[in-house]
Parts: C-alpha cells; sequence; structure tokens
C-alpha cells in the first residue's frame, strides 16, 4: 500500500477545497511541535523532563516541568509562522499575542499542551489536543473574548498521543483520519482515514472513585451498566479508565466506547472538570466526525456559548447510542423536577 504523508494528505485537502493554505500550513506546524514533545516524552528520566516544575498554572493545579516545556514548544513553533493572530493554553491565564516581529495570520489557536499530567511520571499515554478557530475579521490584537466561540464554528481540531506509538487525530470537519508518526523518517503516515466509532458498545470510561458525588441520572445509567446482563440493559459492560483524555479518547476512536467526566458534588461550582475550549469542544468535534456523540449530558457541547477561557463543562462523548441513553436520563430527570 502507498503510504501518505500528513503533508500529501494536507494538499489533497486543499484541493477539495477543505482547508485553505494558511489553514494547512498552520496544521503542519503545530504537528512538527508535537513531533518535538514526542521526543521530550520519550527520552523520559534520561531527559530531566519528570516531575513537578515547582509552579502552578491558571487553574491551580501543580505543573509538571513537561507540562511547561511542551507549552513552550507550541508557543515558540507557532509564533513566527504568520498563520495566528493568537494563542491560548491551558498553561496561561490570558491569550499569548503573537510578537510584532512577526506576521499576523488569521486563525486562533487554543491546546492543551500535555494532557493527562498525572501519568507522565509513570509512563503512561499522555496528549497534547488543540483547537482552531478563526480570528473575528477586523480584530488586530485578539483577547480571550475573540476566542469565545461555540464549538460548531471550529476549523479543525486534533490530539497527538504519546504512547506506544506516537498518533495524531484530525479533523477540518470533512471526517476523522488518523496518523502514525514514522519514528525512522520523522513523518506523520496516514494510518486510518474517515474513522467510524461503532454506535453501540459494551465499554465504557469513568472515574469511579466520584460515585458517590454523582447526580441521581449517573448513579442510575452507571448502575444498570454495573448490573450487566441481570439490570434492565440485559448485556454486560466491561470498564476502562486510564486517566488521560486523549487515551481514553483515543480508544473510543479505535473500538468505540463512552467517556464520562460528569458533574459531581466536589465540581459542581466549577461546572465540571475537563475544560471547554481546548479539551471538550475539540473531541467534540472529532467524535461528531467519526459518527458519534458528544454532550455535557443534557446538551450538545458544540452548541455551548462559551463564556470564559478555561471555562468547565460535564462531558459524556463515544458512541452514540450510549451517549444519548445518558444524556436521556438527565434530560427527563430535570423535566419531572
Ligand atoms: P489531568 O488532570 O491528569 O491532566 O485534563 C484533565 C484530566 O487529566 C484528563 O486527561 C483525564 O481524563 C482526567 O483529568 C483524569 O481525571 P481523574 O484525576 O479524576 O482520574
Amino acid at each position: 500500500m502507498k503510504s501518505i504523508s500528513l503533508i500529501q494528505f494536507l494538499i489533497e485537502e486543499r484541493r477539495a477545497g477543505h482547508v485553505n493554505a494558511e489553514l494547512s500550513l498552520l496544521i503542519e506546524v503545530v504537528a512538527r511541535a508535537c513531533k518535538r514533545i514526542a521526543v521530550a516524552t520519550n527520552k523520559g528520566a534520561l531527559g530531566g523532563v519528570l516531575g513537578e516544575a515547582g509552579t502552578g498554572n491558571i487553574q491551580g493545579e501543580a505543573q509538571k516541568k513537561l507540562d511547561v516545556i511542551s507549552n513552550e514548544i507550541l508557543l515558540e513553533a507557532n509564533a513566527w509562522g504568520g498563520q495566528l493572530a493568537a494563542c491560548a493554553s491551558e498553561e496561561m491565564e490570558d491569550p499569548q499575542p503573537i510578537p510584532d516581529m512577526y506576521p499576523k495570520g488569521h486563525h486562533l489557536l487554543l491546546f492543551d499542551p500535555l494532557d493527562g499530567s498525572s501519568n507522565i511520571d509513570v509512563n503512561i499515554s499522555v496528549g497534547t489536543i488543540f483547537s482552531i478557530l478563526r480570528c473575528p475579521d477586523g480584530v488586530t490584537e485578539p483577547k480571550a473574548e475573540h476566542f469565545l466561540q461555540p464549538g460548531t464554528t471550529q476549523l479543525a481540531a486534533g490530539y497527538v498521543v504519546y504512547g506506544p506509538a506516537t498518533v495524531l487525530v484530525l479533523t477540518f470537519g470533512h471526517g476523522t483520519h488518523e496518523f502514525t508518526l514514522d519514528r525512522e523518517v520523522g513523518s506523520f503516515i496516514l494510518s486510518r482515514r474517515d474513522i467510524r466509532i461503532p454506535e453501540e458498545t459494551a465499554e465504557f470510561a469513568i472515574n469511579m472513585s466520584n460515585q458517590r458525588h454523582w447526580e441521581a441520572p449517573m448513579q442510575r445509567y452507571i448502575g444498570e451498566l454495573l448490573a450487566g446482563k441481570d439490570g434492565p440493559r440485559g448485556k454486560d459492560f466491561n470498564m476502562r479508565w486510564v486517566a488521560s483524555m486523549v487515551a481514553d479518547v483515543h480508544r473510543i476512536i479505535t473500538r468505540g466506547g463512552v467517556f464520562f467526566y460528569p458533574l459531581d458534588a466536589k465540581i459542581k461550582s466549577k461546572g465540571g472538570k475537563l475544560r471547554l475550549m481546548y479539551e471538550a469542544n475539540p473531541m467534540s468535534f472529532i467524535i461528531e466526525q467519526a459518527g458519534g456523540a458528544a454532550t455535557t449530558g443534557r446538551e450538545r457541547i458544540m452548541a455551548l456559548q462559551p463564556t470564559g477561557l478555561h471555562q468547565r463543562v460535564p462531558v459524556f462523548l463515544g458512541s452514540k447510542k450510549e451517549v444519548e441513553v445518558a444524556t436521556h436520563y438527565h434530560v427527563e430527570a430535570d423535566a419531572a423536577v
């Protein structure tokens, strides 16, 4: 089989009218930065990159050295290219403007430079998640408010998993595609085109230790999965929880399944655990383009009007039928109140 590199794929997408030259170059720059992050994560203890950075991010979470390194790699790679008007990251309170000495482009880039940080030191898959928006016309100095566009307006979204293989998953709104890094050649090679997630599944991912804090409809839904063949669902379900969203989503992209980070009493005041702009929205775009669904348990994630750059939301995503059942239980419970 003739292999297709990411660059060839991007040229094809340009010819098909799915991306313009600036967006296609931006994806190349992001992919190149992710290759550098892959090299840093692969070095592990030998690269002196493990452990705490001794700083905290805007969310008040302790930063790992690799969080900081990955953020810097992405910022540095993207500053000079001329495709961006600004970037925003989980690791920075405010958007980062493009330095005056570089040309500015028409795009806004949001990223979680290293998702699944708690897994870095234990050699479990981590990843980068990104979302690309168009900078509103006439805005030359983008502020946080200019990033607050619903997920439906995303021009592109992707993630890279740094696992046994480094894998990039990408969408421009015309299907979801997977590329695997050929480490010897240094290129991302198309490994799956037009991925489809099965509508039904018997596998779910959730942090069960939060069970007692969940809302009643979530307790009901997971209770029914756990009851298996003997319960109302009439079939056994299996559970997986990597605790790196990228790895859990990649499993779903590969063989189906559902992922939940629901609202619970501990995180209710924050609105959820996962971040809308650079986790939930890009993952929802990727999942929907693969035939899956993504909701907050009540509404479609991509339809939400964002209110803050670091806003958190509950996340239900993956195989369509299961997301629908869990969402239906919440909507039904709300209607009964
Ligand atoms: P982390 O805090 O380690 O960066 O992005 C948040 C996230 O990881 C997701 O990657 C992961 O799915 C989830 O949090 C893990 O949550 P728990 O700590 O509750 O397991």
